[in-house]
């Protein structure tokens, strides 16, 4: 029997609903930019939670409690993303979760989880936090949802849209109408198709799991050899990020992501919260100018092991990744062959990047490898008149 392969033509019975860019549509530039559908008034929104299946009930998440934060937790490490291959799964730490779910402003009402009526064992999960996203010279309230989670038991019952429509009605009650949320899967219409690009920190490791394979001509000792890093980093006057450097982090990040089609834009206290350093979350470095004093550049990454599953010798991958960087006058490539020393330092074993903004200028140079599979940028109720490179894309979600 003919199977179609292309998956731009498959059915979305649920996204076709949404006012999301819609395959049939791409490539037709009379449609304008802009949202797609207008706000309602805060009176038309619905004001009744949507109907989950009779044994489930919905619950909002306190992630300041230890015990619900657990209880995310572990439906995280259990039921989140895996790889293609079911090697690795995504194992967000619990502080991390918090990091990610409670930045200024951030409504507890979005942190939305489903129990089973009768055990309340939470099975499902969905969150939003509130951004100011630029779009052009267009700054909108938009949330970014994450953590979109439904247990592998009850996996294609059809879940997840009514999770996604009860966020949207929570989003909506706080007179917010736009979305940005990136996924592993094609949907009606991604801004943009990025990649993942993986640098090598411990080749030994990486290849004992699965994650890497010695290529022809490549022995265990040549691989070592190909990956080893310095023992300290070469830019003067790098040092961690501090608290009195948000205001010149909050400079430096605006001017920079300025140039970038769709990008966040933070004031100092979005700032503080996502770009302070925390042990095991977030790392971020500055370069303070010997004669000025002036902060001239920044790097940051963050944490997130995967779990790795079926392997006698590793349980835990510790991967970092790429999160904000700005460079003005070191070369990013300086800074970033600095950012995988200081990985390396801290015993990650592999540091991750998208080609987003201006990396492409440093992942071949710096030995980053492609991975596999892509990772789609999505904006819910914004068209663009057409897709973004992912160069003109400033934009890094958890
Ligand atoms: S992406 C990570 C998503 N999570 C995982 O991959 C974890 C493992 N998988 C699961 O838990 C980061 C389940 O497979 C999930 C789907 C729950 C993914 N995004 O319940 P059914 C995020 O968290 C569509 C959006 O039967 P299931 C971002 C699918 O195309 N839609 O499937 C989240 C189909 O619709 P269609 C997704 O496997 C952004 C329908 O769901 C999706 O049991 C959310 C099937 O539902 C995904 N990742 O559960 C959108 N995966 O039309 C936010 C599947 O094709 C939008 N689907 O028939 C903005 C809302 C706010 C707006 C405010 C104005």
């Amino acid at each position: 029997k003919f199977q179609d392969t292309n998956t731009s033509n498959k059915q979305h019975k649920f996204w076709e609903t949404q006012p999301v860019g819609q395959f049939k549509d791409v490539g037709n530039s009379s449609l304008p930019e802009g949202p797609i559908e207008l706000p309602k008034p805060l009176s038309e929104v619905k004001q009744e939670p949507y109907n989950l299946p009779n044994l489930y009930e919905w619950t909002v998440c306190d992630m300041e409690s230890d015990e619900i934060c657990n209880e995310v937790y572990v439906l995280l490490t259990n039921n989140y993303v895996e790889d293609d291959d079911n090697l690795f799964r995504f194992n967000y730490s619990k502080e991390f979760l918090r990091w990610a779910l409670h930045p200024p402003g951030y409504f507890q009402s979005w942190h939305i989880g489903v129990r089973v009526k009768s055990s309340k064992k939470l099975v499902a999960f969905i969150t939003g936090i509130s951004v100011k996203m630029r779009v052009r010279d267009e700054v909108v309230k938009m949330a970014e949802v994450n953590f979109l989670c439904v247990h592998k038991k009850l996996r294609s019952k059809r879940l997840a849209p009514v999770m996604i429509k009860e966020v949207t009605r929570r989003i909506h009650l706080e007179n917010i109408w736009q979305a940005a949320y990136t996924a592993g899967v094609l949907l009606p219409t991604p801004v943009t198709t990025c990649q993942y690009w993986h640098r090598t920190l411990n080749p030994k490791k990486l290849i004992d799991v699965g994650f890497s394979r010695l290529g022809d001509r490549m022995t265990m000792s040549r691989a070592i050899k190909l990956y080893k890093l310095p023992n300290s980093t070469s830019t003067p006057g790098l040092r961690k990020m501090e608290l009195r450097d948000v205001p010149a982090v909050t400079r430096l990040l605006k001017n920079y992501l300025s140039q970038f089609i769709v990008a966040p834009d933070f004031d100092d206290i979005e700032v503080e919260h996502w770009l302070l350093p925390q042990e095991n979350v977030v790392d971020s470095y500055v370069v303070e100018s010997e004669d000025t004093r002036e902060i001239t550049d920044f790097i940051s990454f963050y944490t997130l092991p995967s779990s790795i599953l079926n392997n006698q010798n590793h349980s835990i991958l510790k991967a970092a990744y790429s999160f904000y960087n700005v460079s003005t006058r070191i070369p990013l490539l300086q800074l970033m062959n600095d950012a995988l020393i200081i990985a390396k330092q801290k015993d990650f074993d592999v540091f991750n990047a998208l080609d987003v903004m201006e990396n492409e200028c440093f992942l071949k140079e710096l030995k980053f490898g492609q991975g596999d599979g892509q990772l789609y940028y999505y904006l819910y109720n914004y068209r663009l008149s057409n897709a973004l490179k992912p160069s003109e894309l400033g934009l890094v979600l958890l």
